[in-house]
């Protein structure tokens, strides 16, 4: 059974994986067997997921790029081949919100959410497929959000943006499910990371941020997920054990998807 969820020979390529969501998943893919490649838009935050990942006793390999730049993923695919081998599991994780009423939200603005957590899946998925294709076998995991389904103030790129990744991930699995290539997404709930530590600030009079409050009254398990929780999904989404799940979303979200909220 333990073998059905080993990773060994294979090479993940988690984008975004200097910290937060992406971090966690590489290091529990790594933990199951996977070599890890990783992208950050600076050799800084490169270096700082290096150390990170030295730190907790992974060998992981990292490579300046931003993903929505697509000469710089193709260069880094190649350079990754010659490197190590072809990319066998690839997690499109990183990725970028911008809180903004609509109307005050500009086009520009909405364009740059888009390009990274829309289009950007889109080219490094594009960029592994033909590999994958050749070697016979491929895992793509698109990390999606509650946002892929529900709608809240501030959020509509994001939203639009995650609702995409949903439809982009059912097709990838339509158009490449017969070369045996699994798309499937993850879709964390209220995850405690950089990204939405602004929603979990404490009040000047030390009380809890009222979204704080919110996220915990809307989730049965009355916590914030950490990205540990993210960890045994992804394994499971990456290895033998779901090579008979396609273009699903799973939801890590502790339940909030289920649960009309506690009576305040
Ligand atoms: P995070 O802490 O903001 O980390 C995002 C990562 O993506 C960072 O390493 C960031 O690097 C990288 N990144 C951003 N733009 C990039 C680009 N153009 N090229 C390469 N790397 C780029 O976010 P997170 O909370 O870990 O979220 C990771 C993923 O999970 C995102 O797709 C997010 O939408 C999704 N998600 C998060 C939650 C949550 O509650 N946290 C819930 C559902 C889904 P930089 O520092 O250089 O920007
Ligand atoms: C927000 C949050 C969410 C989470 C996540 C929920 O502002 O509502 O940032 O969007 O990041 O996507 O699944």
């Amino acid at each position: 059974m333990q073998n059905m969820f080993s990773l060994e020979g294979k090479i993940a390529w988690v984008t975004g994986g200097s910290y937060g969501i992406g971090y966690a998943i590489a290091s529990g893919l790594a933990k199951a067997g996977a070599t890890i490649v990783f992208n950050d838009i600076n050799q800084e935050l490169v270096d700082k997921g290096l150390a990170a990942y030295e730190a907790d006793g992974i060998k992981a390999y990292g490579y300046v790029c931003d993903v929505t730049d697509e000469d710089g993923v193709n260069a880094l695919v190649a350079k990754v081949k010659e490197e190590h081998g072809v990319i066998d599991i690839l997690v499109n994780n990183a990725g970028i919100i911008k809180r903004i009423p609509m109307t005050e939200m500009s086009a520009a603005d909405f364009r740059k959410v888009i390009d990274v957590d829309l289009n950007a899946p889109f080219i490094c998925a594009k960029a592994v497929i033909p590999a994958m294709i050749e070697k016979g076998h491929g895992k793509i995991i698109n990390i999606c959000s509650m946002m892929s389904e529900l709608g809240r103030e501030t959020v509509s790129a994001y939203a639009a943006a995650k609702g995409g990744l949903k439809m982009l991930t059912r097709n990838i699995c339509s158009e490449y499910g017969e070369k045996n290539i699994q798309c499937n997404g993850i879709g964390p709930g209220y995850i405690e990371t950089p990204q939405t530590a602004p929603l979990r600030m404490p009040q000047p009079d030390g009380s809890r941020h009222p979204f704080d409050q919110f996220i915990i009254s809307k989730t049965p398990a009355a916590r914030w997920g950490k990205t540990e929780d993210l960890v045994g999904p992804a394994v499971f989404l990456a290895s033998d054990a779901s090579n008979f799940v396609n273009g699903h979303i799973l939801y890590v979200d502790g339940g909030i998807l289920a649960y009309i909220g506690k009576q305040p």
